[in-house]
């Protein structure tokens, strides 16, 4: 018996290790924060140039109609990451830097069914989807996070750059930490009694205009309280270059391996503190020049896979995770500076919004040898299908549970398909919206109060736009056609009781 065992255990480790196909390309989502439909070159509304974004329309596709899944960061990277519509997942909503982590560890997500196929899988930058089981000790190993959902490699901005901890994660742990000088977190109890934003104003590098008043983090005050870890406290001016680096480094390292990069940039995310390099380049203030500190950002990726002679076998996207704002808690001239440029396009409103300036956003692809390059599709493209695509283009094993409301969208994606997804679900703070080919319906709870982009008077039963002769969504037709309203309800409730896979 004894003799057996070894090749036993050589036969188990041949069924469950992940076998590499020779084909398997490269993935590499870039997945930009607050970028609206109109803040990328190429893009109708656009007054700045972004030359390296605008490659990947000239060397690929070019979406008109593609959408993240909500109008806000956590719930659209929940989506991307598990193939769910965050609704499914009560926390998944704009989380506090404390939160625990919102992704069940169990849950076969995108890196997971990549990993499972074979490859190396990343994330760098942004996170925003919880840590630990909330208000971790962030001196220890801070689990679970991405690791735990299925990637190999983190480098994270833990929450959002205007929220405490102001730290990098790497593999667990704070980078840098000086165990003489812990790092204590809190929302709520005030536990950082140096000057905060609204003490110490007339200090600040970039003034607060609501919120984001508590420590002062390299000049800027911010949401939540820290203390401790004093040389460990990024700097923002640098945080670009950082997670650029990073995201190269990954990807000459998994050169000769297929791998999947999850590139997630701070930019152009409130503060918005570009490098000294970019500073007054857009001539639209810090916003404009964050935009182009971003496109320099797709440069040093695009320019990598070319020097690894990656580019040919390479998937990349370009995306973002919520429409447009200007004013988001800092006075940094976003809208004074604005100019003719037009961040949400033609479109109504922008991030906190279900009017289409909320979710439709830039969306380019480029996969040399698939996607004919130059092309420009208007087919309804919703960023829930990324994931069943991926892993469908991957030759990934997807488990039958996992991706519940994801579709192959390959079709669509490659320029073929020119319709694409018959509906699509928008939603933001638990609400949700659908488009139905041509219609819209946005309901009425989401829309009060939140400032002259996204007021609207929205009736009790919610509104209905008829994009094909209105895409500002100006005329309610609510009264007029309320059989139609009635239906994409209906669908609503159909999708959000059995999935939206079918
Ligand atoms: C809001 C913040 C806003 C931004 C947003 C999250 C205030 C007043 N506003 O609560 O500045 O941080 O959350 O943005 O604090 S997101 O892109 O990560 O969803
Ligand atoms: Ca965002």
């Amino acid at each position: 018996m004894r003799c057996w065992i070894p090749l036993i255990v050589l036969l188990l480790s041949l069924i469950f290790i992940p076998t590499i196909k020779a084909d398997q390309p490269n993935i590499v989502i870039i997945y930009t924060d607050d970028f609206g439909y109109g803040d990328v070159g190429c893009y109708e509304g656009a007054n700045v140039k972004t030359p390296n974004i605008d490659r990947l329309a000239k060397e690929g596709i070019k979406f008109t109609d593609a959408h993240c899944s909500a109008a806000t960061c956590t719930p659209s990277r929940y989506t991307l990451l598990t193939g769910s519509y965050a609704f499914r997942n009560e926390r998944a909503r704009i989380l506090a830097g404390s939160a625990g982590l919102i992704i069940d560890p169990k849950l076969d997500t995108l890196p997971r069914v990549l990993g499972n196929a074979g490859y190396k899988t990343a994330v760098v930058g942004k996170w925003h989807l919880g840590l630990g089981e909330g208000d971790v000790d962030w001196n220890g190993k801070v689990a679970p996070g991405p690791n735990e959902v299925g990637f190999d490699y983190h480098f994270l901005i833990p929450a959002t750059g205007d929220r405490t901890p102001c730290v990098y994660l790497e593999q667990h742990r704070v980078v840098d930490l000086d165990p003489n000088d812990p790092i204590q977190v809190s929302y709520g109890k005030r536990i950082d009694f140096s000057p905060s934003g609204k003490e110490a104003r007339d200090t600040l590098k970039m003034d607060w205009s609501h919120g984001h008043n508590s420590t002062i983090v390299n000049g800027i005050s911010r949401i939540g309280w820290m203390t401790g870890g004093k040389k460990t406290r990024w700097v923002d001016e640098d945080m670009a270059d950082r997670i650029t680096e990073k995201a190269v480094d990954f990807i000459r390292q998994y050169k000769e391996k297929p791998f999947f990069l999850y590139f997630s940039t701070h930019d152009i995310h409130v503060p918005r503190v570009p490098h000294a390099r970019f500073v007054g380049k857009s001539g639209m203030g810090p916003r404009g020049d964050c935009i182009i500190q971003t496109d320099w950002c797709v440069g040093q990726l695009l320019d990598t896979l070319d020097e690894m002679k990656l580019a040919d076998n390479t998937l990349v996207l370009f995306a973002s995770d919520n429409g447009p704002v200007l004013d988001d808690g800092y006075k940094d001239d976003a809208n004074e500076k604005l100019g003719s440029h037009d961040p949400n396009g033609p479109y109504r409103a922008g991030k906190y919004s279900l009017f289409e300036g909320g979710t439709r956003t830039p969306f380019l692809a480029r996969f040399p040898g698939r996607i004919e390059p130059g092309t420009t599709s208007a087919a309804l493209l919703g960023q829930v299908d990324l994931p069943t695509t991926i892993a469908k283009l991957c030759d990934a094993k997807i488990p039958n549970s996992a991706f519940p409301d994801s579709r192959d969208a390959t079709s669509t994606l490659f320029g073929k398909d020119k319709t694409g997804r018959p509906h699509l679900v928008h939603e933001v703070r638990g609400a949700q919206g659908l488009r139905l080919g041509q219609w819209k319906y946005v309901p009425k709870s989401t829309h009060d109060n939140l400032g002259p982009w996204i007021n609207a008077k929205i009736p009790a039963g919610g509104a209905l736009y008829d994009l094909s002769n209105d895409i500002a969504e100006r005329k309610n037709l609510s009264q007029k056609e309320p059989a139609k309203l009635q239906e994409l309800k209906d669908r609503l409730a159909k999708i959000r009781k059995s999935g939206d896979k079918e």
